[in-house]
């Protein structure tokens, strides 16, 4: 840097120190939520309100979690796409499986983001305002088949969101067998990548469940069983098979 570039960092440093703070604020806040970065990845709509899913996922969470977090990965996932355009061309699934096109120094975060993309776009469409609370049909006879009940089945599932360390998943998958099997995958890890098909997946980040819940995982868990999407989870069941 010469001396002009330093004269004219300090004198912008001095301008922004002498801006009101209100208007800093105002900045600040439109640097806040990732740009919605052009290119062939698009944030799908929620496809209910942020506050509909209350008392048990509070709307802030919802905004933060769908506008923010799901959008942050959407962006990310561009900009990579606009360093290797295939990327942009090549099915989700198909880049998890097999991440080889693509640069060594991107492939994990590919990974990260591609998978944060699929994981969210799975799970907003896994909940729903009122609605069943429990299975029914083929789907519940096949959970029947595999636990005593459709209670130690979410039971077990929520003990693996529990377990999971750290930020992760919990997944109800169908496994290469055709057989339910329950799974916890870390980070934005998804089921694609365990040749599993996923039917049910709970979103353990902190970022899912802080603001209402804090430390408190296994409530939330608990408070997310009555959003679940029964009839969603059928139909993937059905698909899956
Ligand atoms: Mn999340």
């Amino acid at each position: 840097m010469n001396r002009r570039e330093s004269l004219k960092l300090l004198a912008s440093a001095a301008a922004l120190a002498a801006t009101p703070l209100s208007v800093r604020a105002a900045m600040a806040q439109t640097t806040t939520p990732a740009a919605p970065a052009a290119g062939p990845f698009t944030l799908p709509p929620l496809g209910y309100a942020f506050d509909a899913l209350e008392p048990h996922i509070d709307a802030q969470t919802m905004m933060i979690h769908h506008d923010r977090h799901h959008a942050a990965y959407v962006a990310n996932i561009n900009t990579f796409a606009q360093q290797v355009p295939a990327l942009g061309t090549t099915p989700i699934e198909e880049t998890l499986l097999n991440p080889d096109y693509l640069p060594l120094q991107i492939q994990q975060g590919v990974k990260n983001n591609l998978g944060g993309h699929w994981n969210h776009t799975f799970f907003w469409e896994l909940m729903t305002p009122g609605g069943a609370t429990e299975p029914s049909g083929d789907l519940k006879s096949a959970i029947e088949a595999s636990w005593k009940d459709a209670n130690e089945f979410k039971d077990k599932l929520s003990a693996m969101g529990v377990g999971r360390f750290g930020s992760g998943w919990a997944w109800l998958v169908l496994n290469k067998e055709k057989k339910l099997e329950l799974i916890s995958t870390a980070n934005q890890d998804t089921p694609v990548t365990l040749d599993a098909k996923a039917i049910i997946g709970v979103d353990v980040w902190e970022h899912a469940y802080y603001l209402s819940y804090q430390n408190r995982r296994p409530d939330y868990i608990d408070a997310w069983w009555n959003v679940v999407n029964w009839p969603k989870v059928a139909e993937r069941f059905a698909a899956a098979g």
